[in-house]
């Protein structure tokens, strides 16, 4: 059953005993602190804090919600249990038959329990955190959907824009780029010389997380693509103030208005990015009226804090999979998978090799559709391309530099790639080189190429279903309990029936 709202969804994380709970910590740099370590860890959990310091206890905040490929896949409707490639491969074809929704009109709304308007409203009362040390402010909207109506199809946009807090009424919401659907329907009623009537939806539903940084056409609500992605319509109630349909279930709505850029800029920023590094100094930034803040009682903030690599706010590469389509769309076969690693920064491709000439063509079409990444490998189909380590060891086995590393030069980056020099990016220049890894045996050669006396996939689950029990240190199910519980290994409070078997070889993560 896929989760009604985010609450539901917290619930489903914790049944697969992926919730951690902490009080206490500190808005200035805790909150980010703890998330960030814990994205690291092998387990990576997602954390629910409570009682952070100087909020009322109840306001809470929610991170790392999709950071495993096991909630990304929970986030999408698909079974939790498949392994990281397999999930991917599911939502791939899940995603080419999806239908667009449109949202249900509701007459209740869970986020109106409780309302602060015009000179009431007061952000600070949200623990909006200051996720790293060098950031510019608080942010209210780390993960948060900033919603519009285009004034001339009456198309609703509802895509991520980060949201700065300033002041007690007054926020920041930052545009990457003047192409963003927010941007483009914002300066349409500035032209007009009037303010955009605009929301910030806070503690989402994550299918609607997914559908705000899906690259739609315009014209095309994210609203239609959360209810395509739960195959029931989102429910939503026009705001207060806005007249703008809001998501019923929400936990945390802003409403008010982006003023017009000529006249109100606001400097916004830094803010640490999902490179690990920041990309520039504080810079003008369209400022947002809050004119009413309407939570649920005890409200849950989505965070989704940029971090260190491989730390990614999602756990399954959605750029991966749209290789993989255009590897398909393109011609190139037996493709047996893609994955991207280092936060989307690496791309690897799996292919059965069927002629010379097979790899670099992969290789290619990878590299020319892979958004800010340095680094494209191509390996055989016996590499899992979602485990780094079984890549690694096909570049250090299978690759000799001399012959099978090739450089494409001036290709895809973006404006938050550390490795361009300022000048460079003064000038206009966003795009940098790629390299090509071709650590497949080579064609010609293969079937002499040494064998390998690792076991297959296959043999290796053989073995886990097994003897896994015994190599994890656990008892097999069909043998008596021991009479003593072992002190090291503390039982889990209660049964947690629908959580997947841990594998034995780890996983590389997104
Ligand atoms: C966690 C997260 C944070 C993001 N922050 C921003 C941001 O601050 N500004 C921005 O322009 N895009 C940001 N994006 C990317 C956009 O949400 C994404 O490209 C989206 O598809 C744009 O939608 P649009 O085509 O409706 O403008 C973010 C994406 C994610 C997942
Ligand atoms: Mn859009």
């Amino acid at each position: 059953m896929i989760y009604k709202d985010l609450r539901g969804f917290i619930k489903q994380v914790d049944d697969l005993g992926a919730l951690r709970r902490i009080g206490g910590a500190d808005q200035r740099y805790e909150l980010g602190g703890i998330t960030e370590v814990a994205a690291g860890t092998a387990d990576c959990p997602a954390i629910l804090f409570d009682r952070i310091k100087g909020i009322k206890p109840g306001f809470r905040v929610f991170t790392n919600a999709t950071t495993t490929p096991q909630r990304a896949a929970l986030a999408l409707g698909i079974d939790p249990a498949l392994s990281p490639l397999d999930a991917l491969k599911a939502w791939m074809k899940k995603r080419e038959t999806l239908k667009a929704l449109k949202p249900a009109e509701v007459s209740k709304a869970a986020f109106l329990e409780n309302s602060m308007r015009g000179k009431t409203v007061d952000m600070t009362r949200l623990p909006a955190p200051y996720w790293h040390r060098k950031d510019g402010g608080p942010f209210i909207g780390s993960g948060a959907i900033v919603v519009m109506r285009d004034p001339d199809g009456g198309w609703i946009n509802a895509s991520i824009y980060r949201v700065q807090v300033h002041g007690r009424n007054k926020v920041t919401v930052q545009f990457d780029h003047p192409g963003r659907h927010g941007a483009v329907i914002a300066k349409k009623y500035w032209d007009k010389g009037k303010p955009c009537p605009v929301a910030v939806v806070c503690g989402q539903d994550p299918s609607l997380f997914v559908a705000g940084f899906e690259y739609l056409p315009d014209g095309q609500s994210e609203f239609d693509f959360a209810g395509a992605i739960k195959g029931a319509p989102l429910e939503v109630l026009p705001g207060p103030v806005t007249g703008l349909p809001l998501p019923a279930n929400s936990e945390i709505v802003l409403e008010g208005e982006l003023l017009p850029a000529n006249k109100t800029m606001q400097p916004e920023g830094p803010f640490g990015e999902f490179t690990g590094y920041y990309a520039n100094e504080a810079r003008p930034c369209p400022v947002m009226r809050v004119g009413a803040i309407h939570h649920r009682d005890d409200p849950i903030l989505l965070g989704s804090p940029p971090m260190k690599p491989p730390r990614f706010h999602f756990g399954l590469p959605f750029r991966a999979a749209s290789i993989w389509s255009q590897l398909e769309m393109a011609g190139v076969s037996d493709v047996v998978g893609v994955w991207q690693h280092v936060a989307q920064l690496m791309t690897v491709v799996a292919i059965r090799q069927r002629y010379a000439g097979h790899a670099k063509r992969a290789g290619l079409i990878a590299a020319a559709n892979s958004y800010m990444g340095r680094l494209v490998v191509v390996v055989d189909d016996d590499v899992d391309p979602s485990n780094l380590a079984d890549v690694m060891w096909a570049v250090t086995t299978r690759c000799e530099p001399a012959e099978q590393i090739d450089i494409v030069r001036n290709a895809w980056s973006s404006a938050l790639d550390p490795r361009i020099p300022d000048e460079a990016k003064a000038a206009g220049v966003t795009s940098h080189s790629k390299a090509i890894i071709e650590a497949v045996r080579p064609f010609g050669w293969r079937e002499r190429f040494p064998p390998t006396s690792a076991l297959t996939a296959d043999e290796a689950r053989g073995i886990e279903a097994k003897w896994g029990a015994a190599i994890l240190g656990r008892a097999p199910p069909s043998r008596p309990k021991p009479s003593r519980p072992k002190p090291s290994r503390p039982k889990p409070s209660r049964p947690k029936p629908s959580r997947p078997k841990r594998r034995l070889a780890k996983r590389g993560k997104a």
